[in-house]
């Protein structure tokens, strides 16, 4: 059994509009943390956490938006993800994609320090891989894979990295649009994505099975960055970012299932849920199950066979 870790980030100053800060409530009014006690875990949560005052960071960039305030989120989030792994598995509940920036910080130093490698698994409708000079919207929840990643133009504005994620370790799934910049930066680099193309093609069985392969041949820790857009909009209209044509309820419950099996896992980000644009708490309810399958919520007290 596993400590589940819950750590609020009510940030939405990384997405062009208003509604993200409610999202840690929103997950917890949809029963997170009962969901993971009944699976028999442990949680822990810490609430929300709230960036102390900064002032403003000036960038080149005059698209940019709220720089200050994502920078001061990082350093934050880095800190608790970093503290968090050593007690358990921390579950960041956002708040808006920007988050990752500073999971990806905390747990890429937990696992320099462990001596592990860290994989992840990107499940978004966006590769989130513009840097500060590439971004157009100049919403700074685009760029967290692009630091993560360590490429260049974050030094000196954003926090340093301990650790800066190797692209051959990163996997990308539900990807359906891509930026000009980020298009070329993906063709120059080792990340594997798999488009909804591949999806469609080969189903995400196939695709996510030889990543989870990857990550347990090499021993190495696995972070989970689920934003709410992997999903197709009719089954969660919550979110800012609507792409057409997303993952389906059994393509995201058989990922989650697969990954639980593996107990590989260990941490998520829940990025970009919108509650001012939910119905009825239906996208909420939605990503709290998948979780809960993540977790190890099955349909039979054994594993599935195949016969
Ligand atoms: N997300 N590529 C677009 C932009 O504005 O840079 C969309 C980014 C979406 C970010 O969904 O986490
Ligand atoms: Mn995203
Ligand atoms: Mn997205
Ligand atoms: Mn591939």
């Amino acid at each position: 059994m596993t400590t589940c870790i819950l750590l609020g980030a009510p940030v939405q100053e990384g997405t062009g509009r208003l509604g993200c800060d409610m999202g840690p409530s929103a997950f917890r009014a949809a029963g997170l943390a009962g969901a993971l006690s009944e699976l028999g875990h442990t949680v822990l949560d810490r609430g929300n956490l709230a960036p102390a005052g900064r002032s403003e960071i000036r960038h080149g960039n005059p698209a940019i938006k709220s720089l200050a305030d994502i920078v001061a989120w990082t350093e934050l989030l880095a800190a608790a993800t970093y503290e968090a792994s050593a007690e358990g598995m921390p579950i960041t509940l956002g708040g808006d994609h920007s988050l990752a920036a500073g999971t990806l910080s905390g747990i890429s130093r937990r696992a320099a320090e462990l001596g592990r490698p860290l994989f992840v698994l990107w499940l978004d409708a966006h590769p989130d891989l513009h840097t500060l000079d590439s971004t157009e919207s100049g919403n700074l929840h685009g760029v967290p894979m692009a630091y993560a990643t360590g490429q260049p133009g974050f030094d000196g504005i954003f926090p340093p990295l301990a650790a800066p994620l190797d692209p051959a370790r990163i996997c990308m799934m539900g990807i359906r649009s891509v930026d000009p910049a980020e298009r070329a930066r993906l063709a120059a680099s080792d990340i594997a994505v798999h488009d909804m193309r591949a999806i469609d093609e080969h189903g995400v069985a196939a695709l996510l099975r030889g990543f989870i392969a990857q990550v347990a041949d090499a021993g190495g820790l696995l972070h989970v960055s689920l934003d709410v857009d992997f999903l197709d909009p009719d089954i969660a209209p919550g979110v800012g970012t609507t792409v057409p044509g997303g993952a389906t309820f059994r393509e995201a419950h058989l990922v989650m299932e697969m990954l639980c099996d593996s107990g590989l896992v260990t941490s998520l980000d829940l990025v970009e849920l919108n509650p001012f644009l939910d119905e009825r708490g239906r996208t909420a309810r939605l990503m709290v199950d998948l979780v809960a399958s993540l977790m190890g919520r099955r349909v039979l007290d054994r594993p599935t066979r195949s016969h």
